[in-house]
C-alpha cells in the first residue's frame, strides 16, 4: 500500500464491500460497478485510487453505456449551479500518440464517440471527461486538472454453487 495516496485508504475504509450484494457500496449500474468519487483529483491519481480497488478509469465504449452514465450523474448533479461546474475523468486518454485516443481500461481505440462540438482540440489536452457544463459530453482536459472520476469493475459473480434439477 505503500505507494497508494492516504485520501485513497481514508476512501477505501469508508466504501469498504459489505455483504452479498455484488457490487458492496458502489453504484450497480447494468453488468459493472461503478464508483462515482466524492473527491477532485488530477488524472494519474484518479487511475492510481482506481487501481487501488482493483478496477479502472471507467470505459465509455458504447451509446448505451454512455446513456447510461450520463442519466446516473444528471441524478446525481440535479442542480444547474453543480452541474455547470462538475467534471469527471474517464478512462479515455491519447497521453502516448496525440489524437489516438483508447479506453485504458479495455486497451481499445474509440469506436462511439461523444465529443462536444469542436473536442477534441489539444496536444496538451490528453485526457476525457465528461462536462457537466455540456450534458457530459466530451472533452479532451489537461490531466493534472483535479476533477471528479469514475472507477469501473466488473460485477463479482458469486461462488456459492448452484443447483439445478
Ligand atoms: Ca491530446
Ligand atoms: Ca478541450
Amino acid at each position: 500500500m505503500a505507494s497508494v495516496p492516504l485520501f485513497a485508504v481514508f476512501f477505501y475504509t469508508l466504501h469498504i464491500v459489505a455483504g452479498a450484494d455484488p457490487c458492496g457500496r458502489w453504484t450497480k449500474l447494468s453488468s459493472s460497478c461503478f464508483l462515482f468519487s466524492d473527491f477532485q483529483v488530477s488524472w494519474p491519481e484518479a487511475l492510481m485510487v482506481c487501481k487501488a480497488f482493483n478496477s479502472t478509469l471507467v470505459s465509455v465504449d458504447s451509446y448505451e453505456k454512455n446513456l447510461m452514465l450520463e442519466g446516473y450523474l444528471q441524478i446525481r448533479h440535479p442542480h444547474d449551479s453543480d452541474k455547470t461546474t462538475v467534471r469527471y475523468w474517464t478512462g479515455g486518454n491519447d497521453i502516448e500518440s496525440e489524437g489516438n485516443y483508447y479506453w485504458i481500461g479495455t486497451d481499445q481505440r474509440l469506436v462511439y464517440t461523444n465529443w462536444n462540438p469542436g473536442q477534441p482540440e489539444s496536444d496538451i489536452e490528453d485526457c476525457l471527461s465528461m462536462l457537466g457544463s455540456t450534458n457530459f459530453q466530451w472533452h479532451d482536459v489537461n490531466c493534472n486538472f483535479k476533477e471528479y472520476f469514475i472507477c469501473e469493475k466488473p460485477m463479482e459473480l458469486s461462488t456459492s454453487p448452484s443447483i439445478i434439477g
